[in-house]
């Protein structure tokens, strides 16, 4: 039935719309971070994906305006991927993941090491960017204990940043909507967002918000450092809606980290592998933080998988510091860390990344998406539009007292157009395949021109 449609829909053709098979009662799936009662009422049910497309269950193909969820810039079901993952579950399926090992997650770690800044070397697996999160903010505080300063304790993170969905994410995460209903979290404190209203449609990097970097400086004096473990930050922010980091700000929060002994943490789970023109943010921005989180694109997508990889000084404390050598020097760890068939996915990925030049691709990608979509500037609804690498965030005026419903609009309008763009909040979000070509972007900016007139 699926190689059926999938024949039907043959890419490059014109898709052939056919009436939606029947599910069945959709009630039991609760889905994440999702309007269950709006989706169930008009499900948008996606059956396949080739290259740069989605395929749904109408047979129509829908251009991937997100790479997924920031996860395929590769474009989906790459064939070097999906052989990999099939080899290894017929050969290793699940190895014990405490106490022992199987070669591919040391491949894969020494692999990882190629694409970071020079000094993070060593790779702790996870299976998301919200174990990510926490496993850093973990290791943030395990390490001062390790070394002699257990004050240090309290995490820094930035209003408007996303860290994930697990109790220390949403505790430095400044995304209100993903905190308020939780209750008391972990400890921790904030600085501002870098959206200002001098960068408004600013193209790349704002020029404006360096001065932000000085607020660590008050949290220090609030807080004093020897209380102080760790700052997260995404080098640019993507779930907010695509805020670069401000010309200068990341190297001043380098400095005041060191100044006070903070460790800070770059979450690369989107500008990762590519996303920014770069193997990373760190590379992008000429900034190496202490640890790098990455996910999403390590595989390509194609099977969960998170990391954390953090500077040699911070394992070899974990190492001196680990009582007799039969000892867990870190306890913790997730059975699925370094999953067989994640490591067979991520070691294709990231070749195929450097054989086929895709983080040059991404960044080539960058001035025509830069162009193409603040040509957006003067359409009705747009508040601001910002750039950066292959990702771009529209703003939309809000509804009064209903800011996401825009975008959300816009969103469904995309889809019955063919064309899938991310909503959240208050703006549209786009991710570029690094495949993308020249007539898929004007055909995506077109429909998000045209959506934007009707909406
Ligand atoms: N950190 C950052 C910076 C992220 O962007 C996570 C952590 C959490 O990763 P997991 O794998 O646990 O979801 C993310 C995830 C969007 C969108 O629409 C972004 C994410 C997830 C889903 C949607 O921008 N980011
Ligand atoms: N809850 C229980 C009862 C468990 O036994 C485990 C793992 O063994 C977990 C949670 C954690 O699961 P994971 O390692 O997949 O994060």
């Amino acid at each position: 039935m699926f190689k059926q449609l999938l024949d039907k829909v043959g890419l490059g053709h014109s898709p052939q719309q056919s009436a939606a098979p029947d599910y069945g009662n959709l009630d039991y799936h609760w889905m994440p971070s999702s309007g269950n009662r709006q989706f169930k009422a008009n499900p948008r049910m996606i059956v396949g994906a080739r290259g740069n497309y989605l395929i749904d269950d109408r047979g129509r193909k829908i251009f991937d305006g997100l790479s997924g969820l920031w996860t395929c810039g590769m474009g989906h079901s790459q064939p070097k991927i999906v052989e990999a993952i099939a080899a290894q579950a017929g050969q290793l399926d699940f190895s014990p993941t405490f106490q022992f090992g199987h070669p591919k997650a040391f491949q894969l770690a020494q692999r990882i090491v190629d694409f970071m800044p020079a000094g993070l070397n060593r790779v702790f697996f996870t299976g998301s960017g919200s174990e990510s999160a926490d496993t850093s903010l973990k290791m943030a505080r395990a390490y001062w204990r390790k070394r002699g300063m257990a004050s240090k304790t309290k995490l820094l993170g930035r209003i408007k940043g996303y860290h994930g969905v697990n109790f220390g994410g949403i505790s430095v995460g400044g995304i209100v909507g993903n905190r308020a209903l939780y209750g008391h979290a972990v400890e921790a404190d904030h600085l501002s967002s870098t959206l200002l209203a001098e960068n408004l449609f600013c193209r790349g990097l704002p020029e404006h918000g360096a001065h932000l970097a000085e607020q660590l400086e008050e949290l220090v004096m609030l807080h004093d450092a020897s209380n102080i473990a760790a700052l997260i930050v995404e080098p640019m922010a993507g779930s907010a809606g695509v805020l670069p980091p401000p010309v200068g700000y990341l190297q001043r929060l380098r400095e005041l980290c060191d100044k006070h002994q903070i460790l800070l943490i770059f979450d690369e789970v989107i500008t990762g592998f590519g996303r920014v023109g770069a193997a990373t943010g760190a590379e992008a921005f000429g900034v190496v933080p202490d640890m790098i989180n990455i996910a999403k694109q390590l595989t390509n997508g194609a099977v969960p998988m998170g990391a954390v990889v953090v500077k040699q000084t911070i394992y070899d404390t974990f190492m001196e510091q680990g009582g007799p050598d039969y000892m867990v020097e870190l306890p913790h760890g997730y059975t699925y860390s370094a999953h067989p068939l994640a490591c067979a996915a991520a070691l294709a990925s990231l070749d195929l990344l450097e054989s086929e030049g895709m983080f040059a691709r991404s960044a080539a990608l960058a001035p025509k998406l830069e162009d193409a979509v603040h040509s957006l500037r003067d359409h009705p609804h747009v508040a601001d539009i910002r750039n950066c690498g292959s990702a771009a965030g529209i703003t939309l005026a809000s509804y009064p007292g209903e800011p996401a419903r825009r975008p959300f609009e816009a969103a469904m309008k995309l889809w019955d157009k063919g064309f899938y763009a991310r909503y959240g909040g208050d703006t549209l979000q786009i991710g570029l395949p690094f495949t993308t070509s020249d007539d898929e972007l004007s055909a995506l900016i077109d429909a998000i021109g045209a959506t934007l007139r009707e909406i």
